[in-house]
């Protein structure tokens, strides 16, 4: 049995120690309907599989900005969890329904006036949902169709591959710095892994927002596509990668990502404990609340 406050999902093992799964047959019988396209909605999460072609389509449609609230972290977790265990799927796209919105990041409201209880529940949520998509056996690509926020930039950086839309009004980056906080050391690990040390100790101290065509001379995205073809790119990119054994690019994977992984596990309550030390001080929730502020007032 889990812990209280735990997902459940997080008993099993992890998938990158599960054996890995065969790919769906590549032949269809003749005179047979063609695999049908699985879907399942949550509240917060839209998901579709075409079990001929073994790729979910992930959309977060929460408006206004998607925010990670922890329904819709604990929607997330559960979704991949499904797919996970799903035979037929292989590769996930993950991207938004909320137009010029990918996600902006942690709900701000969950971080500020709550109980410890709440704080546990939520960041616990957090480290689960990273754990999951960080560590899956799928390949993952972000189809990152709007802004992306420091949350929301690190569910883009846990993929396998990141395409985003070329509109300069969109941006990315962990911005925690311009919040008053600091991004917890697995987002730093994270991103360090996709962007190299020198470019995320400067992005990271600056919290810096990086617009769509400076994103892509970093690295922190793959490539840049018109908004128009971000899913017909997605899809091929995913087609590329799938067209690999699943066993040789899932043990890369776990070989690349393992240290990081581990990392978390065995500091994971150390890393509950510093996160609600912090959050509850009486200076950062006046930071996220006159964070909140700002933002009401820039929409005004
Ligand atoms: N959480 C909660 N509410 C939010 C958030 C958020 N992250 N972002 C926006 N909102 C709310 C706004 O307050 C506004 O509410 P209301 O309608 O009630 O006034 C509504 O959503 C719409 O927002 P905007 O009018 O600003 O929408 P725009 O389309 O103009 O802009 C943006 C969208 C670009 C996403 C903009 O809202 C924005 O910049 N938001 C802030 C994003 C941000 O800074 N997120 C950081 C969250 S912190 C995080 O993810 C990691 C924390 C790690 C914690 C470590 C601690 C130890």
């Amino acid at each position: 049995l889990c812990p209280p406050g735990v997902l459940p999902l997080c008993c099993r093992p992890p998938a990158w120690d599960r054996a890995t799964r065969p790919p769906p047959s590549p032949l269809q019988p003749p005179g047979l309907p063609l695999a049908p396209c699985r879907s399942f909605s949550n509240n917060k999460i839209q998901v579709e599989l075409d079990e001929s072609s073994g790729v979910a389509m992930m959309k977060f449609k929460s408006p206004p900005v998607n925010s990670l609230s922890l329904e819709l972290l604990t929607e997330f977790s559960i979704s991949l969890e499904k797919l996970e265990n799903n035979r037929a799927c292989r590769g996930v796209i993950i991207t938004s329904a909320v137009p010029k919105i990918f996600s902006s990041g942690l709900d701000i409201t969950e971080m500020c006036g709550k109980s410890m209880e709440h704080y546990t529940e939520f960041w616990r949520a957090v480290q689960e949902l990273w754990l999951r998509l960080y560590g899956s056996s799928m390949v993952t690509v972000a189809a990152v169709n709007g802004s992306s926020p420091a949350g929301g930039c690190l569910v883009a950086l846990s993929c396998d591959y990141r395409i985003m839309a070329e509109n300069p009004k969109f941006s990315i980056g962990l911005n925690e710095a311009q919040l008053g906080i600091v991004a917890p050391f697995w987002f730093k690990d994270t991103f360090v892994n996709v962007v190299g040390h020198r470019t995320a100790e400067r992005s990271l101290q600056l919290g810096c927002l990086h617009p769509a065509p400076e994103a892509h001379r970093l690295g922190l995205v793959d490539e840049l596509v018109p908004e128009e073809k971000l899913m017909e790119k997605a899809a091929a990119v995913m087609a590329e990668w799938l067209a690999l054994p699943d066993h040789a690019r899932q043990l890369t994977k776990t070989m690349m990502r393992k240290a990081v992984l581990d990392r978390l596990v065995a500091h994971r309550e150390e890393d509950i404990k510093n996160f609600i030390t912090f959050i509850s001080k009486e200076s950062i929730q006046k930071s996220l609340r006159m964070y909140m502020e700002m933002l009401r007032k820039r929409k005004s």
